[in-house]
């Protein structure tokens, strides 16, 4: 009896592995269905992408909250319906950008093989290939995803700009990042653009209520922005995370962090802690090469999380709407 239930069991876990190897994503998944899929994303993004070199930095930053909410299925790229309030429509998403580039690169590709390429897998290749087309690393990018059909707002629950370490480290955690890729992937910031939100005036104007400052803020820096780019606390302003380089992929966001001039409080808070300020650290004082090449490993990471595979999901036709 008791050898016959550990054969079943046995026999289940095979199953289960076997399952799981098929489900997983693979280089070049398209080879068979739609050999040029990837190279028909590429194509596109250095045809358009320096025209509009500010998308890199918008689409990479779409892949993220794609991959936070849900897994890395898409599902944010989802509309609304009349019965449904879907991520975009949620205030983190309210700065999103590049969901028209998106839908650009999909209908290239669905010219070719319609009905075949994930929307979920144009993020993740456009996101690459946009910041490579600006001069950024290059991650690898395994395809194969499945797109997601469930999109809720109330779902949004991606770290915040006002979150600490304790609270982020929860977040990353929830979706099997550490602290090491918290640090690397808001290395992000060192390129686009952010705003004079709540976020950042309420650390000009009234961190505890009492019309101050934050006082872990660099003085002559949280002067600069209120003299010129964050003048009152309702100022809509745009501003630069990483000020002077914003376009280039470079170690200046960690250098702004280091000297206190972390534009968020989850910028800030990476001096908080003795592992994510040591990672920063180490950062600052190593290449630019091997910042990317760290950089490109936490990418890899996150854009595995959670996503659907095989027969799960659906592969849409167009990317804001489920197949009906
Ligand atoms: C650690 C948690 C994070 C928080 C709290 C956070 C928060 C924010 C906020 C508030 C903005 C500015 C939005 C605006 O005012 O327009 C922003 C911009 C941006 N974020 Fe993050 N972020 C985080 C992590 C990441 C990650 C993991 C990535 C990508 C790997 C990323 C990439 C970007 C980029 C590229 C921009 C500029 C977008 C643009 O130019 O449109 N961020 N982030
Ligand atoms: C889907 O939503 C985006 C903005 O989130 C909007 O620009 C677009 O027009 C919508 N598409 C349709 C077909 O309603
Ligand atoms: C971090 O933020 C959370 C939620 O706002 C709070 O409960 C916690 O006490 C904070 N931790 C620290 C160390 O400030
Ligand atoms: C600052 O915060 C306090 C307490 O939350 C609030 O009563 C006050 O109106 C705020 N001041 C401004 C200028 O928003
Ligand atoms: C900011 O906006 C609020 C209403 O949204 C208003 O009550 C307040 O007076 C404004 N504050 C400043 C300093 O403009
Ligand atoms: C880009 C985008 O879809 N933004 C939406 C974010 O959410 C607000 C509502 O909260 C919408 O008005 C925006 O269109």
């Amino acid at each position: 009896m008791a050898s016959q239930s550990f054969l079943r069991a046995l026999v289940l876990c095979l199953v289960a592995i076997i399952g799981s190897t098929q489900a997983q994503l693979q280089a070049n998944f398209y080879a068979n269905t739609c050999p040029k899929a990837e190279e028909i994303v590429n194509k596109y993004v250095r045809e358009h992408i320096p025209n509009a070199p500010s998308l890199a930095a918008a689409i990479i930053r779409m892949q993220f909250h794609d991959c936070f909410v849900r897994g890395c299925d898409a599902s944010v790229l989802l509309n609304s319906t009349t019965n449904n309030k879907a991520e975009k429509d949620a205030i983190p998403n309210l700065t999103l950008r590049g969901f028209s580039f998106i839908d650009g690169v999909k209908s290239a590709v669905e010219a070719e093989c319609p009905g075949v390429v994930s929307c979920a897998d144009i993020i993740s290749l456009t996101a690459r290939d946009a910041v490579v087309a600006t001069g950024g690393p290059h991650w690898t990018v395994t395809t194969g995803r499945r797109d997601g059909t469930v999109s809720k707002a109330t779902e949004v629950n991606i770290p915040s700009p006002f979150d600490n370490i304790t609270t982020l480290q929860g977040q990353f955690g929830a979706v099997g990042l550490d602290l090491k890729d918290l640090v690397l992937l808001s290395g992000a910031h060192t390129i686009g653009v952010a705003h004079c939100s709540p976020s950042v005036s309420i650390r000009l104007f009234n961190f505890t209520g009492k019309g101050d400052e934050d006082p872990s803020l660099d003085k002559k820096y949280a002067e600069n922005l209120k003299k010129f780019k964050c003048k009152t606390i309702n100022a809509t302003t745009i501003i630069e995370m990483d000020p002077g380089s914003r376009k280039t992929f470079d170690l200046g966001y960690y250098g702004q962090v280091a000297k206190r001039r972390g534009l968020f409080n989850s910028d800030a808070a990476l001096l908080t802690n003795p592992v994510t300020k040591s990672v920063l650290n180490q950062l600052l004082q190593g290449s630019v090469e091997n910042f990317w090449a760290e950089f490109a490993k936490s990418m890899e990471k996150m854009i595995l999380f959670n996503v659907k595979t095989g027969t799960q999901g659906q592969i849409r036709k167009q990317c804001a709407f489920v197949n009906n």
